[in-house]
């Protein structure tokens, strides 16, 4: 018999609007460390996402590592692979730190996938990082085939490989066709092209345990208990009211039993509408003292004059907290622009529009602000 706890998608180093989110995760981790001792649990598996981008602030480094040399002398194993998050060559680096715990990390698909699997016992788990499509195509033998045949492929090997194991579990970053997705994961990534179908998990598995997709569930279709333990926080606001988890799995020689463990969050994520007409003050009374980070949805009138001190009051009161503040217009002051505004850029739909709502010119340091702006959706957008 063997305890695995399965956690997912740390996303350390995230940020929303410049808000850290590393308290959110100490917070997380620690109920994650507390279930481990508690549970005497074997083998901690991480399937991806360990860091939300290649290079993250210190803090979030600092967070990481201490959790990850936690475990020496605990008696506890840690395997980890890279998510699409994750830079390889970063975690590559810290395979110095696997000396000071039981530590065990995969950082890229390897073409020898003997070399892809951590053995504890006579239990095998089978690894398998984020494929990217450029590593996928260096190690496959049939570069033409379809992303989702290559991970396919690889997956079969993968079996192959730990078939003389008495329990066998497969660690993964990966969508799979029929996933709910939380919103918050890349969006090119989730996409269909990137999916392989829940068929294409081998049946010889006890367990699966995927990273990738933010909520936690079963893959009901695949073979073998195909669980997402989902992120450990709620990492954006698309993921606002919904609950995280953390699998506890326990392998036994009928099969696996898996039990979602709910944890509490430092902070919830929540979304505010203020109606026209609502009084800001009885809202603000109402959310000023929770333990949340907002966005603000304020129905606005870009003609009120006291528009700049509802807004100043929102920031005022919420401070820190207050992550976005979204103002809604009327559909119809969009409505009103001008009708000849084809073969006009945005700049100057913008002026137009600035001068028929306050019968002036639009001011030079709200243009270049625009400008700047502009700029900014219109191409750095798509960079990852
Ligand atoms: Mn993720």
């Amino acid at each position: 018999m063997f305890k695995l706890l399965h956690i997912s998608d740390l996303h350390a180093g995230k940020t929303l609007n410049k808000v850290s989110r590393n308290e959110d995760l100490a917070y997380a981790l620690e109920q994650v460390s507390d279930i481990c001792l508690s549970e005497k649990v074997d083998v901690l598996l991480i399937s991806g996402d360990i860091f939300d981008k290649a290079i993250p602030d210190y803090s979030a480094e600092g967070l990481v590592l201490e959790f990850l040399t936690e475990w020496a002398g605990k008696g506890i194993e840690v395997v980890l692979i890279a998510g699409n998050h994750d830079s390889y060559d970063k975690l590559r680096a810290y395979a110095g730190i696997k000396k000071l715990g039981r530590l065990h990390i995969f950082d890229r698909p390897s073409p020898k996938v003997e070399d892809m699997v951590f053995q504890y016992k006579d239990l095998a788990i089978a690894c398998l990082p984020y494929p990217s499509e450029r590593v996928l195509t260096t190690i496959s033998e049939d570069a033409h085939r379809s992303y989702s045949h290559k991970v396919a492929q690889y997956l079969k090997a993968l079996a192959k490989a730990v078939e003389g194991y008495k329990y066998r579990v497969l660690l993964a970053h990966l969508m799979v066709e029929k996933g709910k997705i939380a919103g918050s994961e890349r969006e090119a990534s989730v996409s269909s092209f990137y999916a392989i179908r829940p068929d294409q998990i081998p049946e010889s598995f006890h367990y699966v345990a995927l990273g990738h997709l933010h909520l936690n569930q079963r893959i009901e279709s695949a073979v073998p208990p195909t669980h997402y333990s989902g992120s450990l926080y709620q990492i954006d606001f698309s993921e606002k009211d919904t609950k995280k988890f953390v699998n506890l799995v326990v392998l036994e020689e009928f099969g696996a039993k898996v039990q979602a463990l709910e944890l509490s969050l430092y902070r919830q994520l929540k979304e505010v509408r203020i109606a026209k007409g609502q009084s800001i003050d009885k809202v603000l009374d109402e959310i000023k003292d929770q333990k949340a980070l907002f966005k603000v949805i304020l129905e606005a009138d870009i003609k009120d004059p006291m528009l700049n001190l509802k807004t100043q009051k929102l920031h005022q009161v919420l401070g820190e907290k207050l992550v976005f503040l979204n103002l809604e217009l009327p559909e119809s002051s969009s409505t009103e622009l001008p009708i000849e505004v084809e073969g006009l850029d945005l700049l100057q739909i913008y002026r137009a529009y600035y001068k028929q709502n306050y019968n002036q010119e639009l001011p030079e340091e709200i243009e270049r602000e625009v400008f700047r702006l502009l700029n900014e959706v219109q191409h750095e957008t798509h960079q990852a």
